[in-house]
């Protein structure tokens, strides 16, 4: 092709870019709305179902604030890549509020390249099934008769940011009675991409709190909390299995991987490995006053991909060998890791050290001890999230000045300060333990006000914006890895996905 044909071409398709841009359409859902309406912010339609059926790509549907009622929405269209996604979100500094206790399900997604935000659903769920590449951010899902939010078969490389989803119990269920309401379930992917859960909690929910059974495609799970797995009326009961992060029961031997998370008052385990005949990786894992706090059980099959015979309590070897790194039991009361050929190295049991109340700044928060009403109400661990939806700031079982877990543990590529990484999901100092919020805007990567650090998203490249450039006053202000490479400060683009140090 001649230069002036790549020149042709070159404005075409910048120029298609321009008019994707502008033809980005807006559309708004209120509570007074009608489904006639134009679906501009002073004529809104009524559903959000309305909404997806004239959206497309790059499109944004926002929902006003306030109480809307029984919907069953299906979103099956999908936007067109990571940059165009379709965008479902509550409207800035709004909380759209769906009661479904009278009727409807929730929202299902079957489309991909979907972005929801910013819903909360009483008695409904929020379900991905048969997609991929999907974004769920600072939802809300509780007292469902099921599981809270939910994805399973597809391709993966879904991104579940920031969300909650608690009081979960399935009264009516095909097993027992709360045998399958957990907060998130990850399930019955065979291949593609991983998905990444991070800065989600989950609590009261009658069986687990995130549970991954019968999924084989690895998941990255990290600044997450567990608590009250296994109990039902705001803790008043008990039901299902009760344990806090479910990693398993991977059958092909794959390797989830689990960090900074927290689990506490758990019935069961806070962490549990579910009979995978592969191991994962736990770095920084705070578990504390759960029935057991790590469980390791491995099983294996007497034919491939888990057929025939089960074999509890096996052994893994090699590469299938659970890691565990950095991690605090409190107390120190595990299974299935001492001869178990787990790799285990600089956690508090390796170490010999016996965690007690005064390595933290508290040991005490009300969803230890309140039973009967919501803790959202009560407790700062299920309290109001921090302006970008990240975790809220807290002193529950964060390290206090002088603990004897500081500085013990060994380097996993996770940001530390001070010699040398703390033990447990909490690093004591500056390094705050954020991992982000989207920016405002699709496609762009999010930076956290709050702290030196930032993370990039999968599928998200970090725009020249983004990266200080270097002045008279800061000489040497540029991006640096986890591990102190420097990368350019004009780089467009990091190397990978990760959590990167500015400087
Ligand atoms: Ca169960
Ligand atoms: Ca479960
Ligand atoms: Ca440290």
């Amino acid at each position: 092709m001649s230069t002036q044909n790549d020149v042709k071409l070159m404005m075409v398709v910048v120029g298609c870019i321009v008019i994707a841009s502008v033809n980005a359409r807006t559309y708004y859902i209120a509570p007074d709305g009608r489904d006639s309406n134009n679906g501009s912010i002073s004529q809104p339609f009524a559903t959000l179902q309305k909404g997806h059926d004239v959206a497309g790509p790059g499109d944004t549907v926002f929902v006003r604030g306030g109480t809307y009622k029984g919907w069953s929405v299906r979103i099956t269209k999908s936007g067109r890549s990571a940059t165009e996604r379709i965008c479902f979100w509550a409207y800035p500094g709004e909380k759209p509020y769906l009661d479904c206790s009278s009727g409807g399900w929730g929202i299902s997604v079957t489309g991909s390249w979907v972005h929801v935000k910013g819903i909360e659903i009483n008695q409904g769920s929020i379900t991905i099934d048969e997609a991929h590449d999907n974004i769920l951010e600072l939802m809300d899902c509780h007292h469902v008769n099921g599981i809270g939010i939910c994805v399973i078969h597809g391709t993966g490389g879904h991104l579940i940011l920031n969300c909650d989803a608690h009081d979960n119990f399935d009264a009516i269920s095909k097993d027992s009675p709360g045998e399958n309401a957990d907060g998130f379930g990850v399930h019955y992917q065979r291949s593609g991409k991983p998905d990444t859960i991070r800065g989600c909690r989950a609590w009261w929910n009658s069986d687990d709190g995130y549970d991954f059974i019968n999924h084989e495609v690895p998941i990255t799970i990290e600044n997450s909390w567990a608590m009250g797995a296994g109990y039902i009326h705001y803790g008043t009961g008990q039901a299902g299995n009760g344990n806090g992060f479910k990693i398993g029961s991977s059958k092909t031997g794959i390797r989830h991987i689990v960090k900074n998370c927290i689990a506490w008052k758990n019935r069961a385990s806070g962490f549990y490995a579910n009979h995978s005949s592969g191991g994962n990786t736990w770095y920084n894992n705070t578990s504390f006053q759960n029935g057991t706090q790590f469980n390791m059980l491995a099983s294996t099959w007497s034919e491939p991909n888990g057929k025939g015979t089960r074999t509890d309590g096996v052994k893994l070897t090699g590469d299938k060998r659970h890691i565990m790194r950095n991690n605090v039991g409190y107390p120190n009361k595990n299974s299935y890791i001492d001869g178990y050929g787990v790799d285990t190295k600089f956690n508090a049991w390796d170490l010999g050290i016996t965690p007690s109340a005064s390595d933290f700044r508290s040991i005490t928060d009300p969803s230890l001890t309140v039973t009967g009403k919501p803790l959202e109400e009560v407790s700062p661990m299920f309290g109001p999230r921090k302006a970008d939806g990240s975790l809220p700031d807290v002193d529950f079982l964060m390290l206090a000045p002088g603990s004897a877990l500081i500085d013990k543990g060994t380097d996993v590529e996770l940001p530390f300060t001070g010699d040398a990484p703390d033990l447990g999901a909490d690093e004591f100092g500056n390094v705050t333990r954020v991992f982000g919020a989207l920016s405002n805007r699709p496609g762009r990567i999010a930076v956290t006000a709050v702290s030196e650090m930032f993370t990039v998203f999968s599928g998200y490249t970090a725009g020249a914006g983004l990266v200080e450039k270097s002045n008279s006053a800061k000489p040497d202000c540029g991006v640096y890895s986890i591990s102190g490479r420097r990368y350019p400060s004009a780089a467009p683009t990091l190397p990978s996905a990760g959590i990167y140090i500015r400087r």
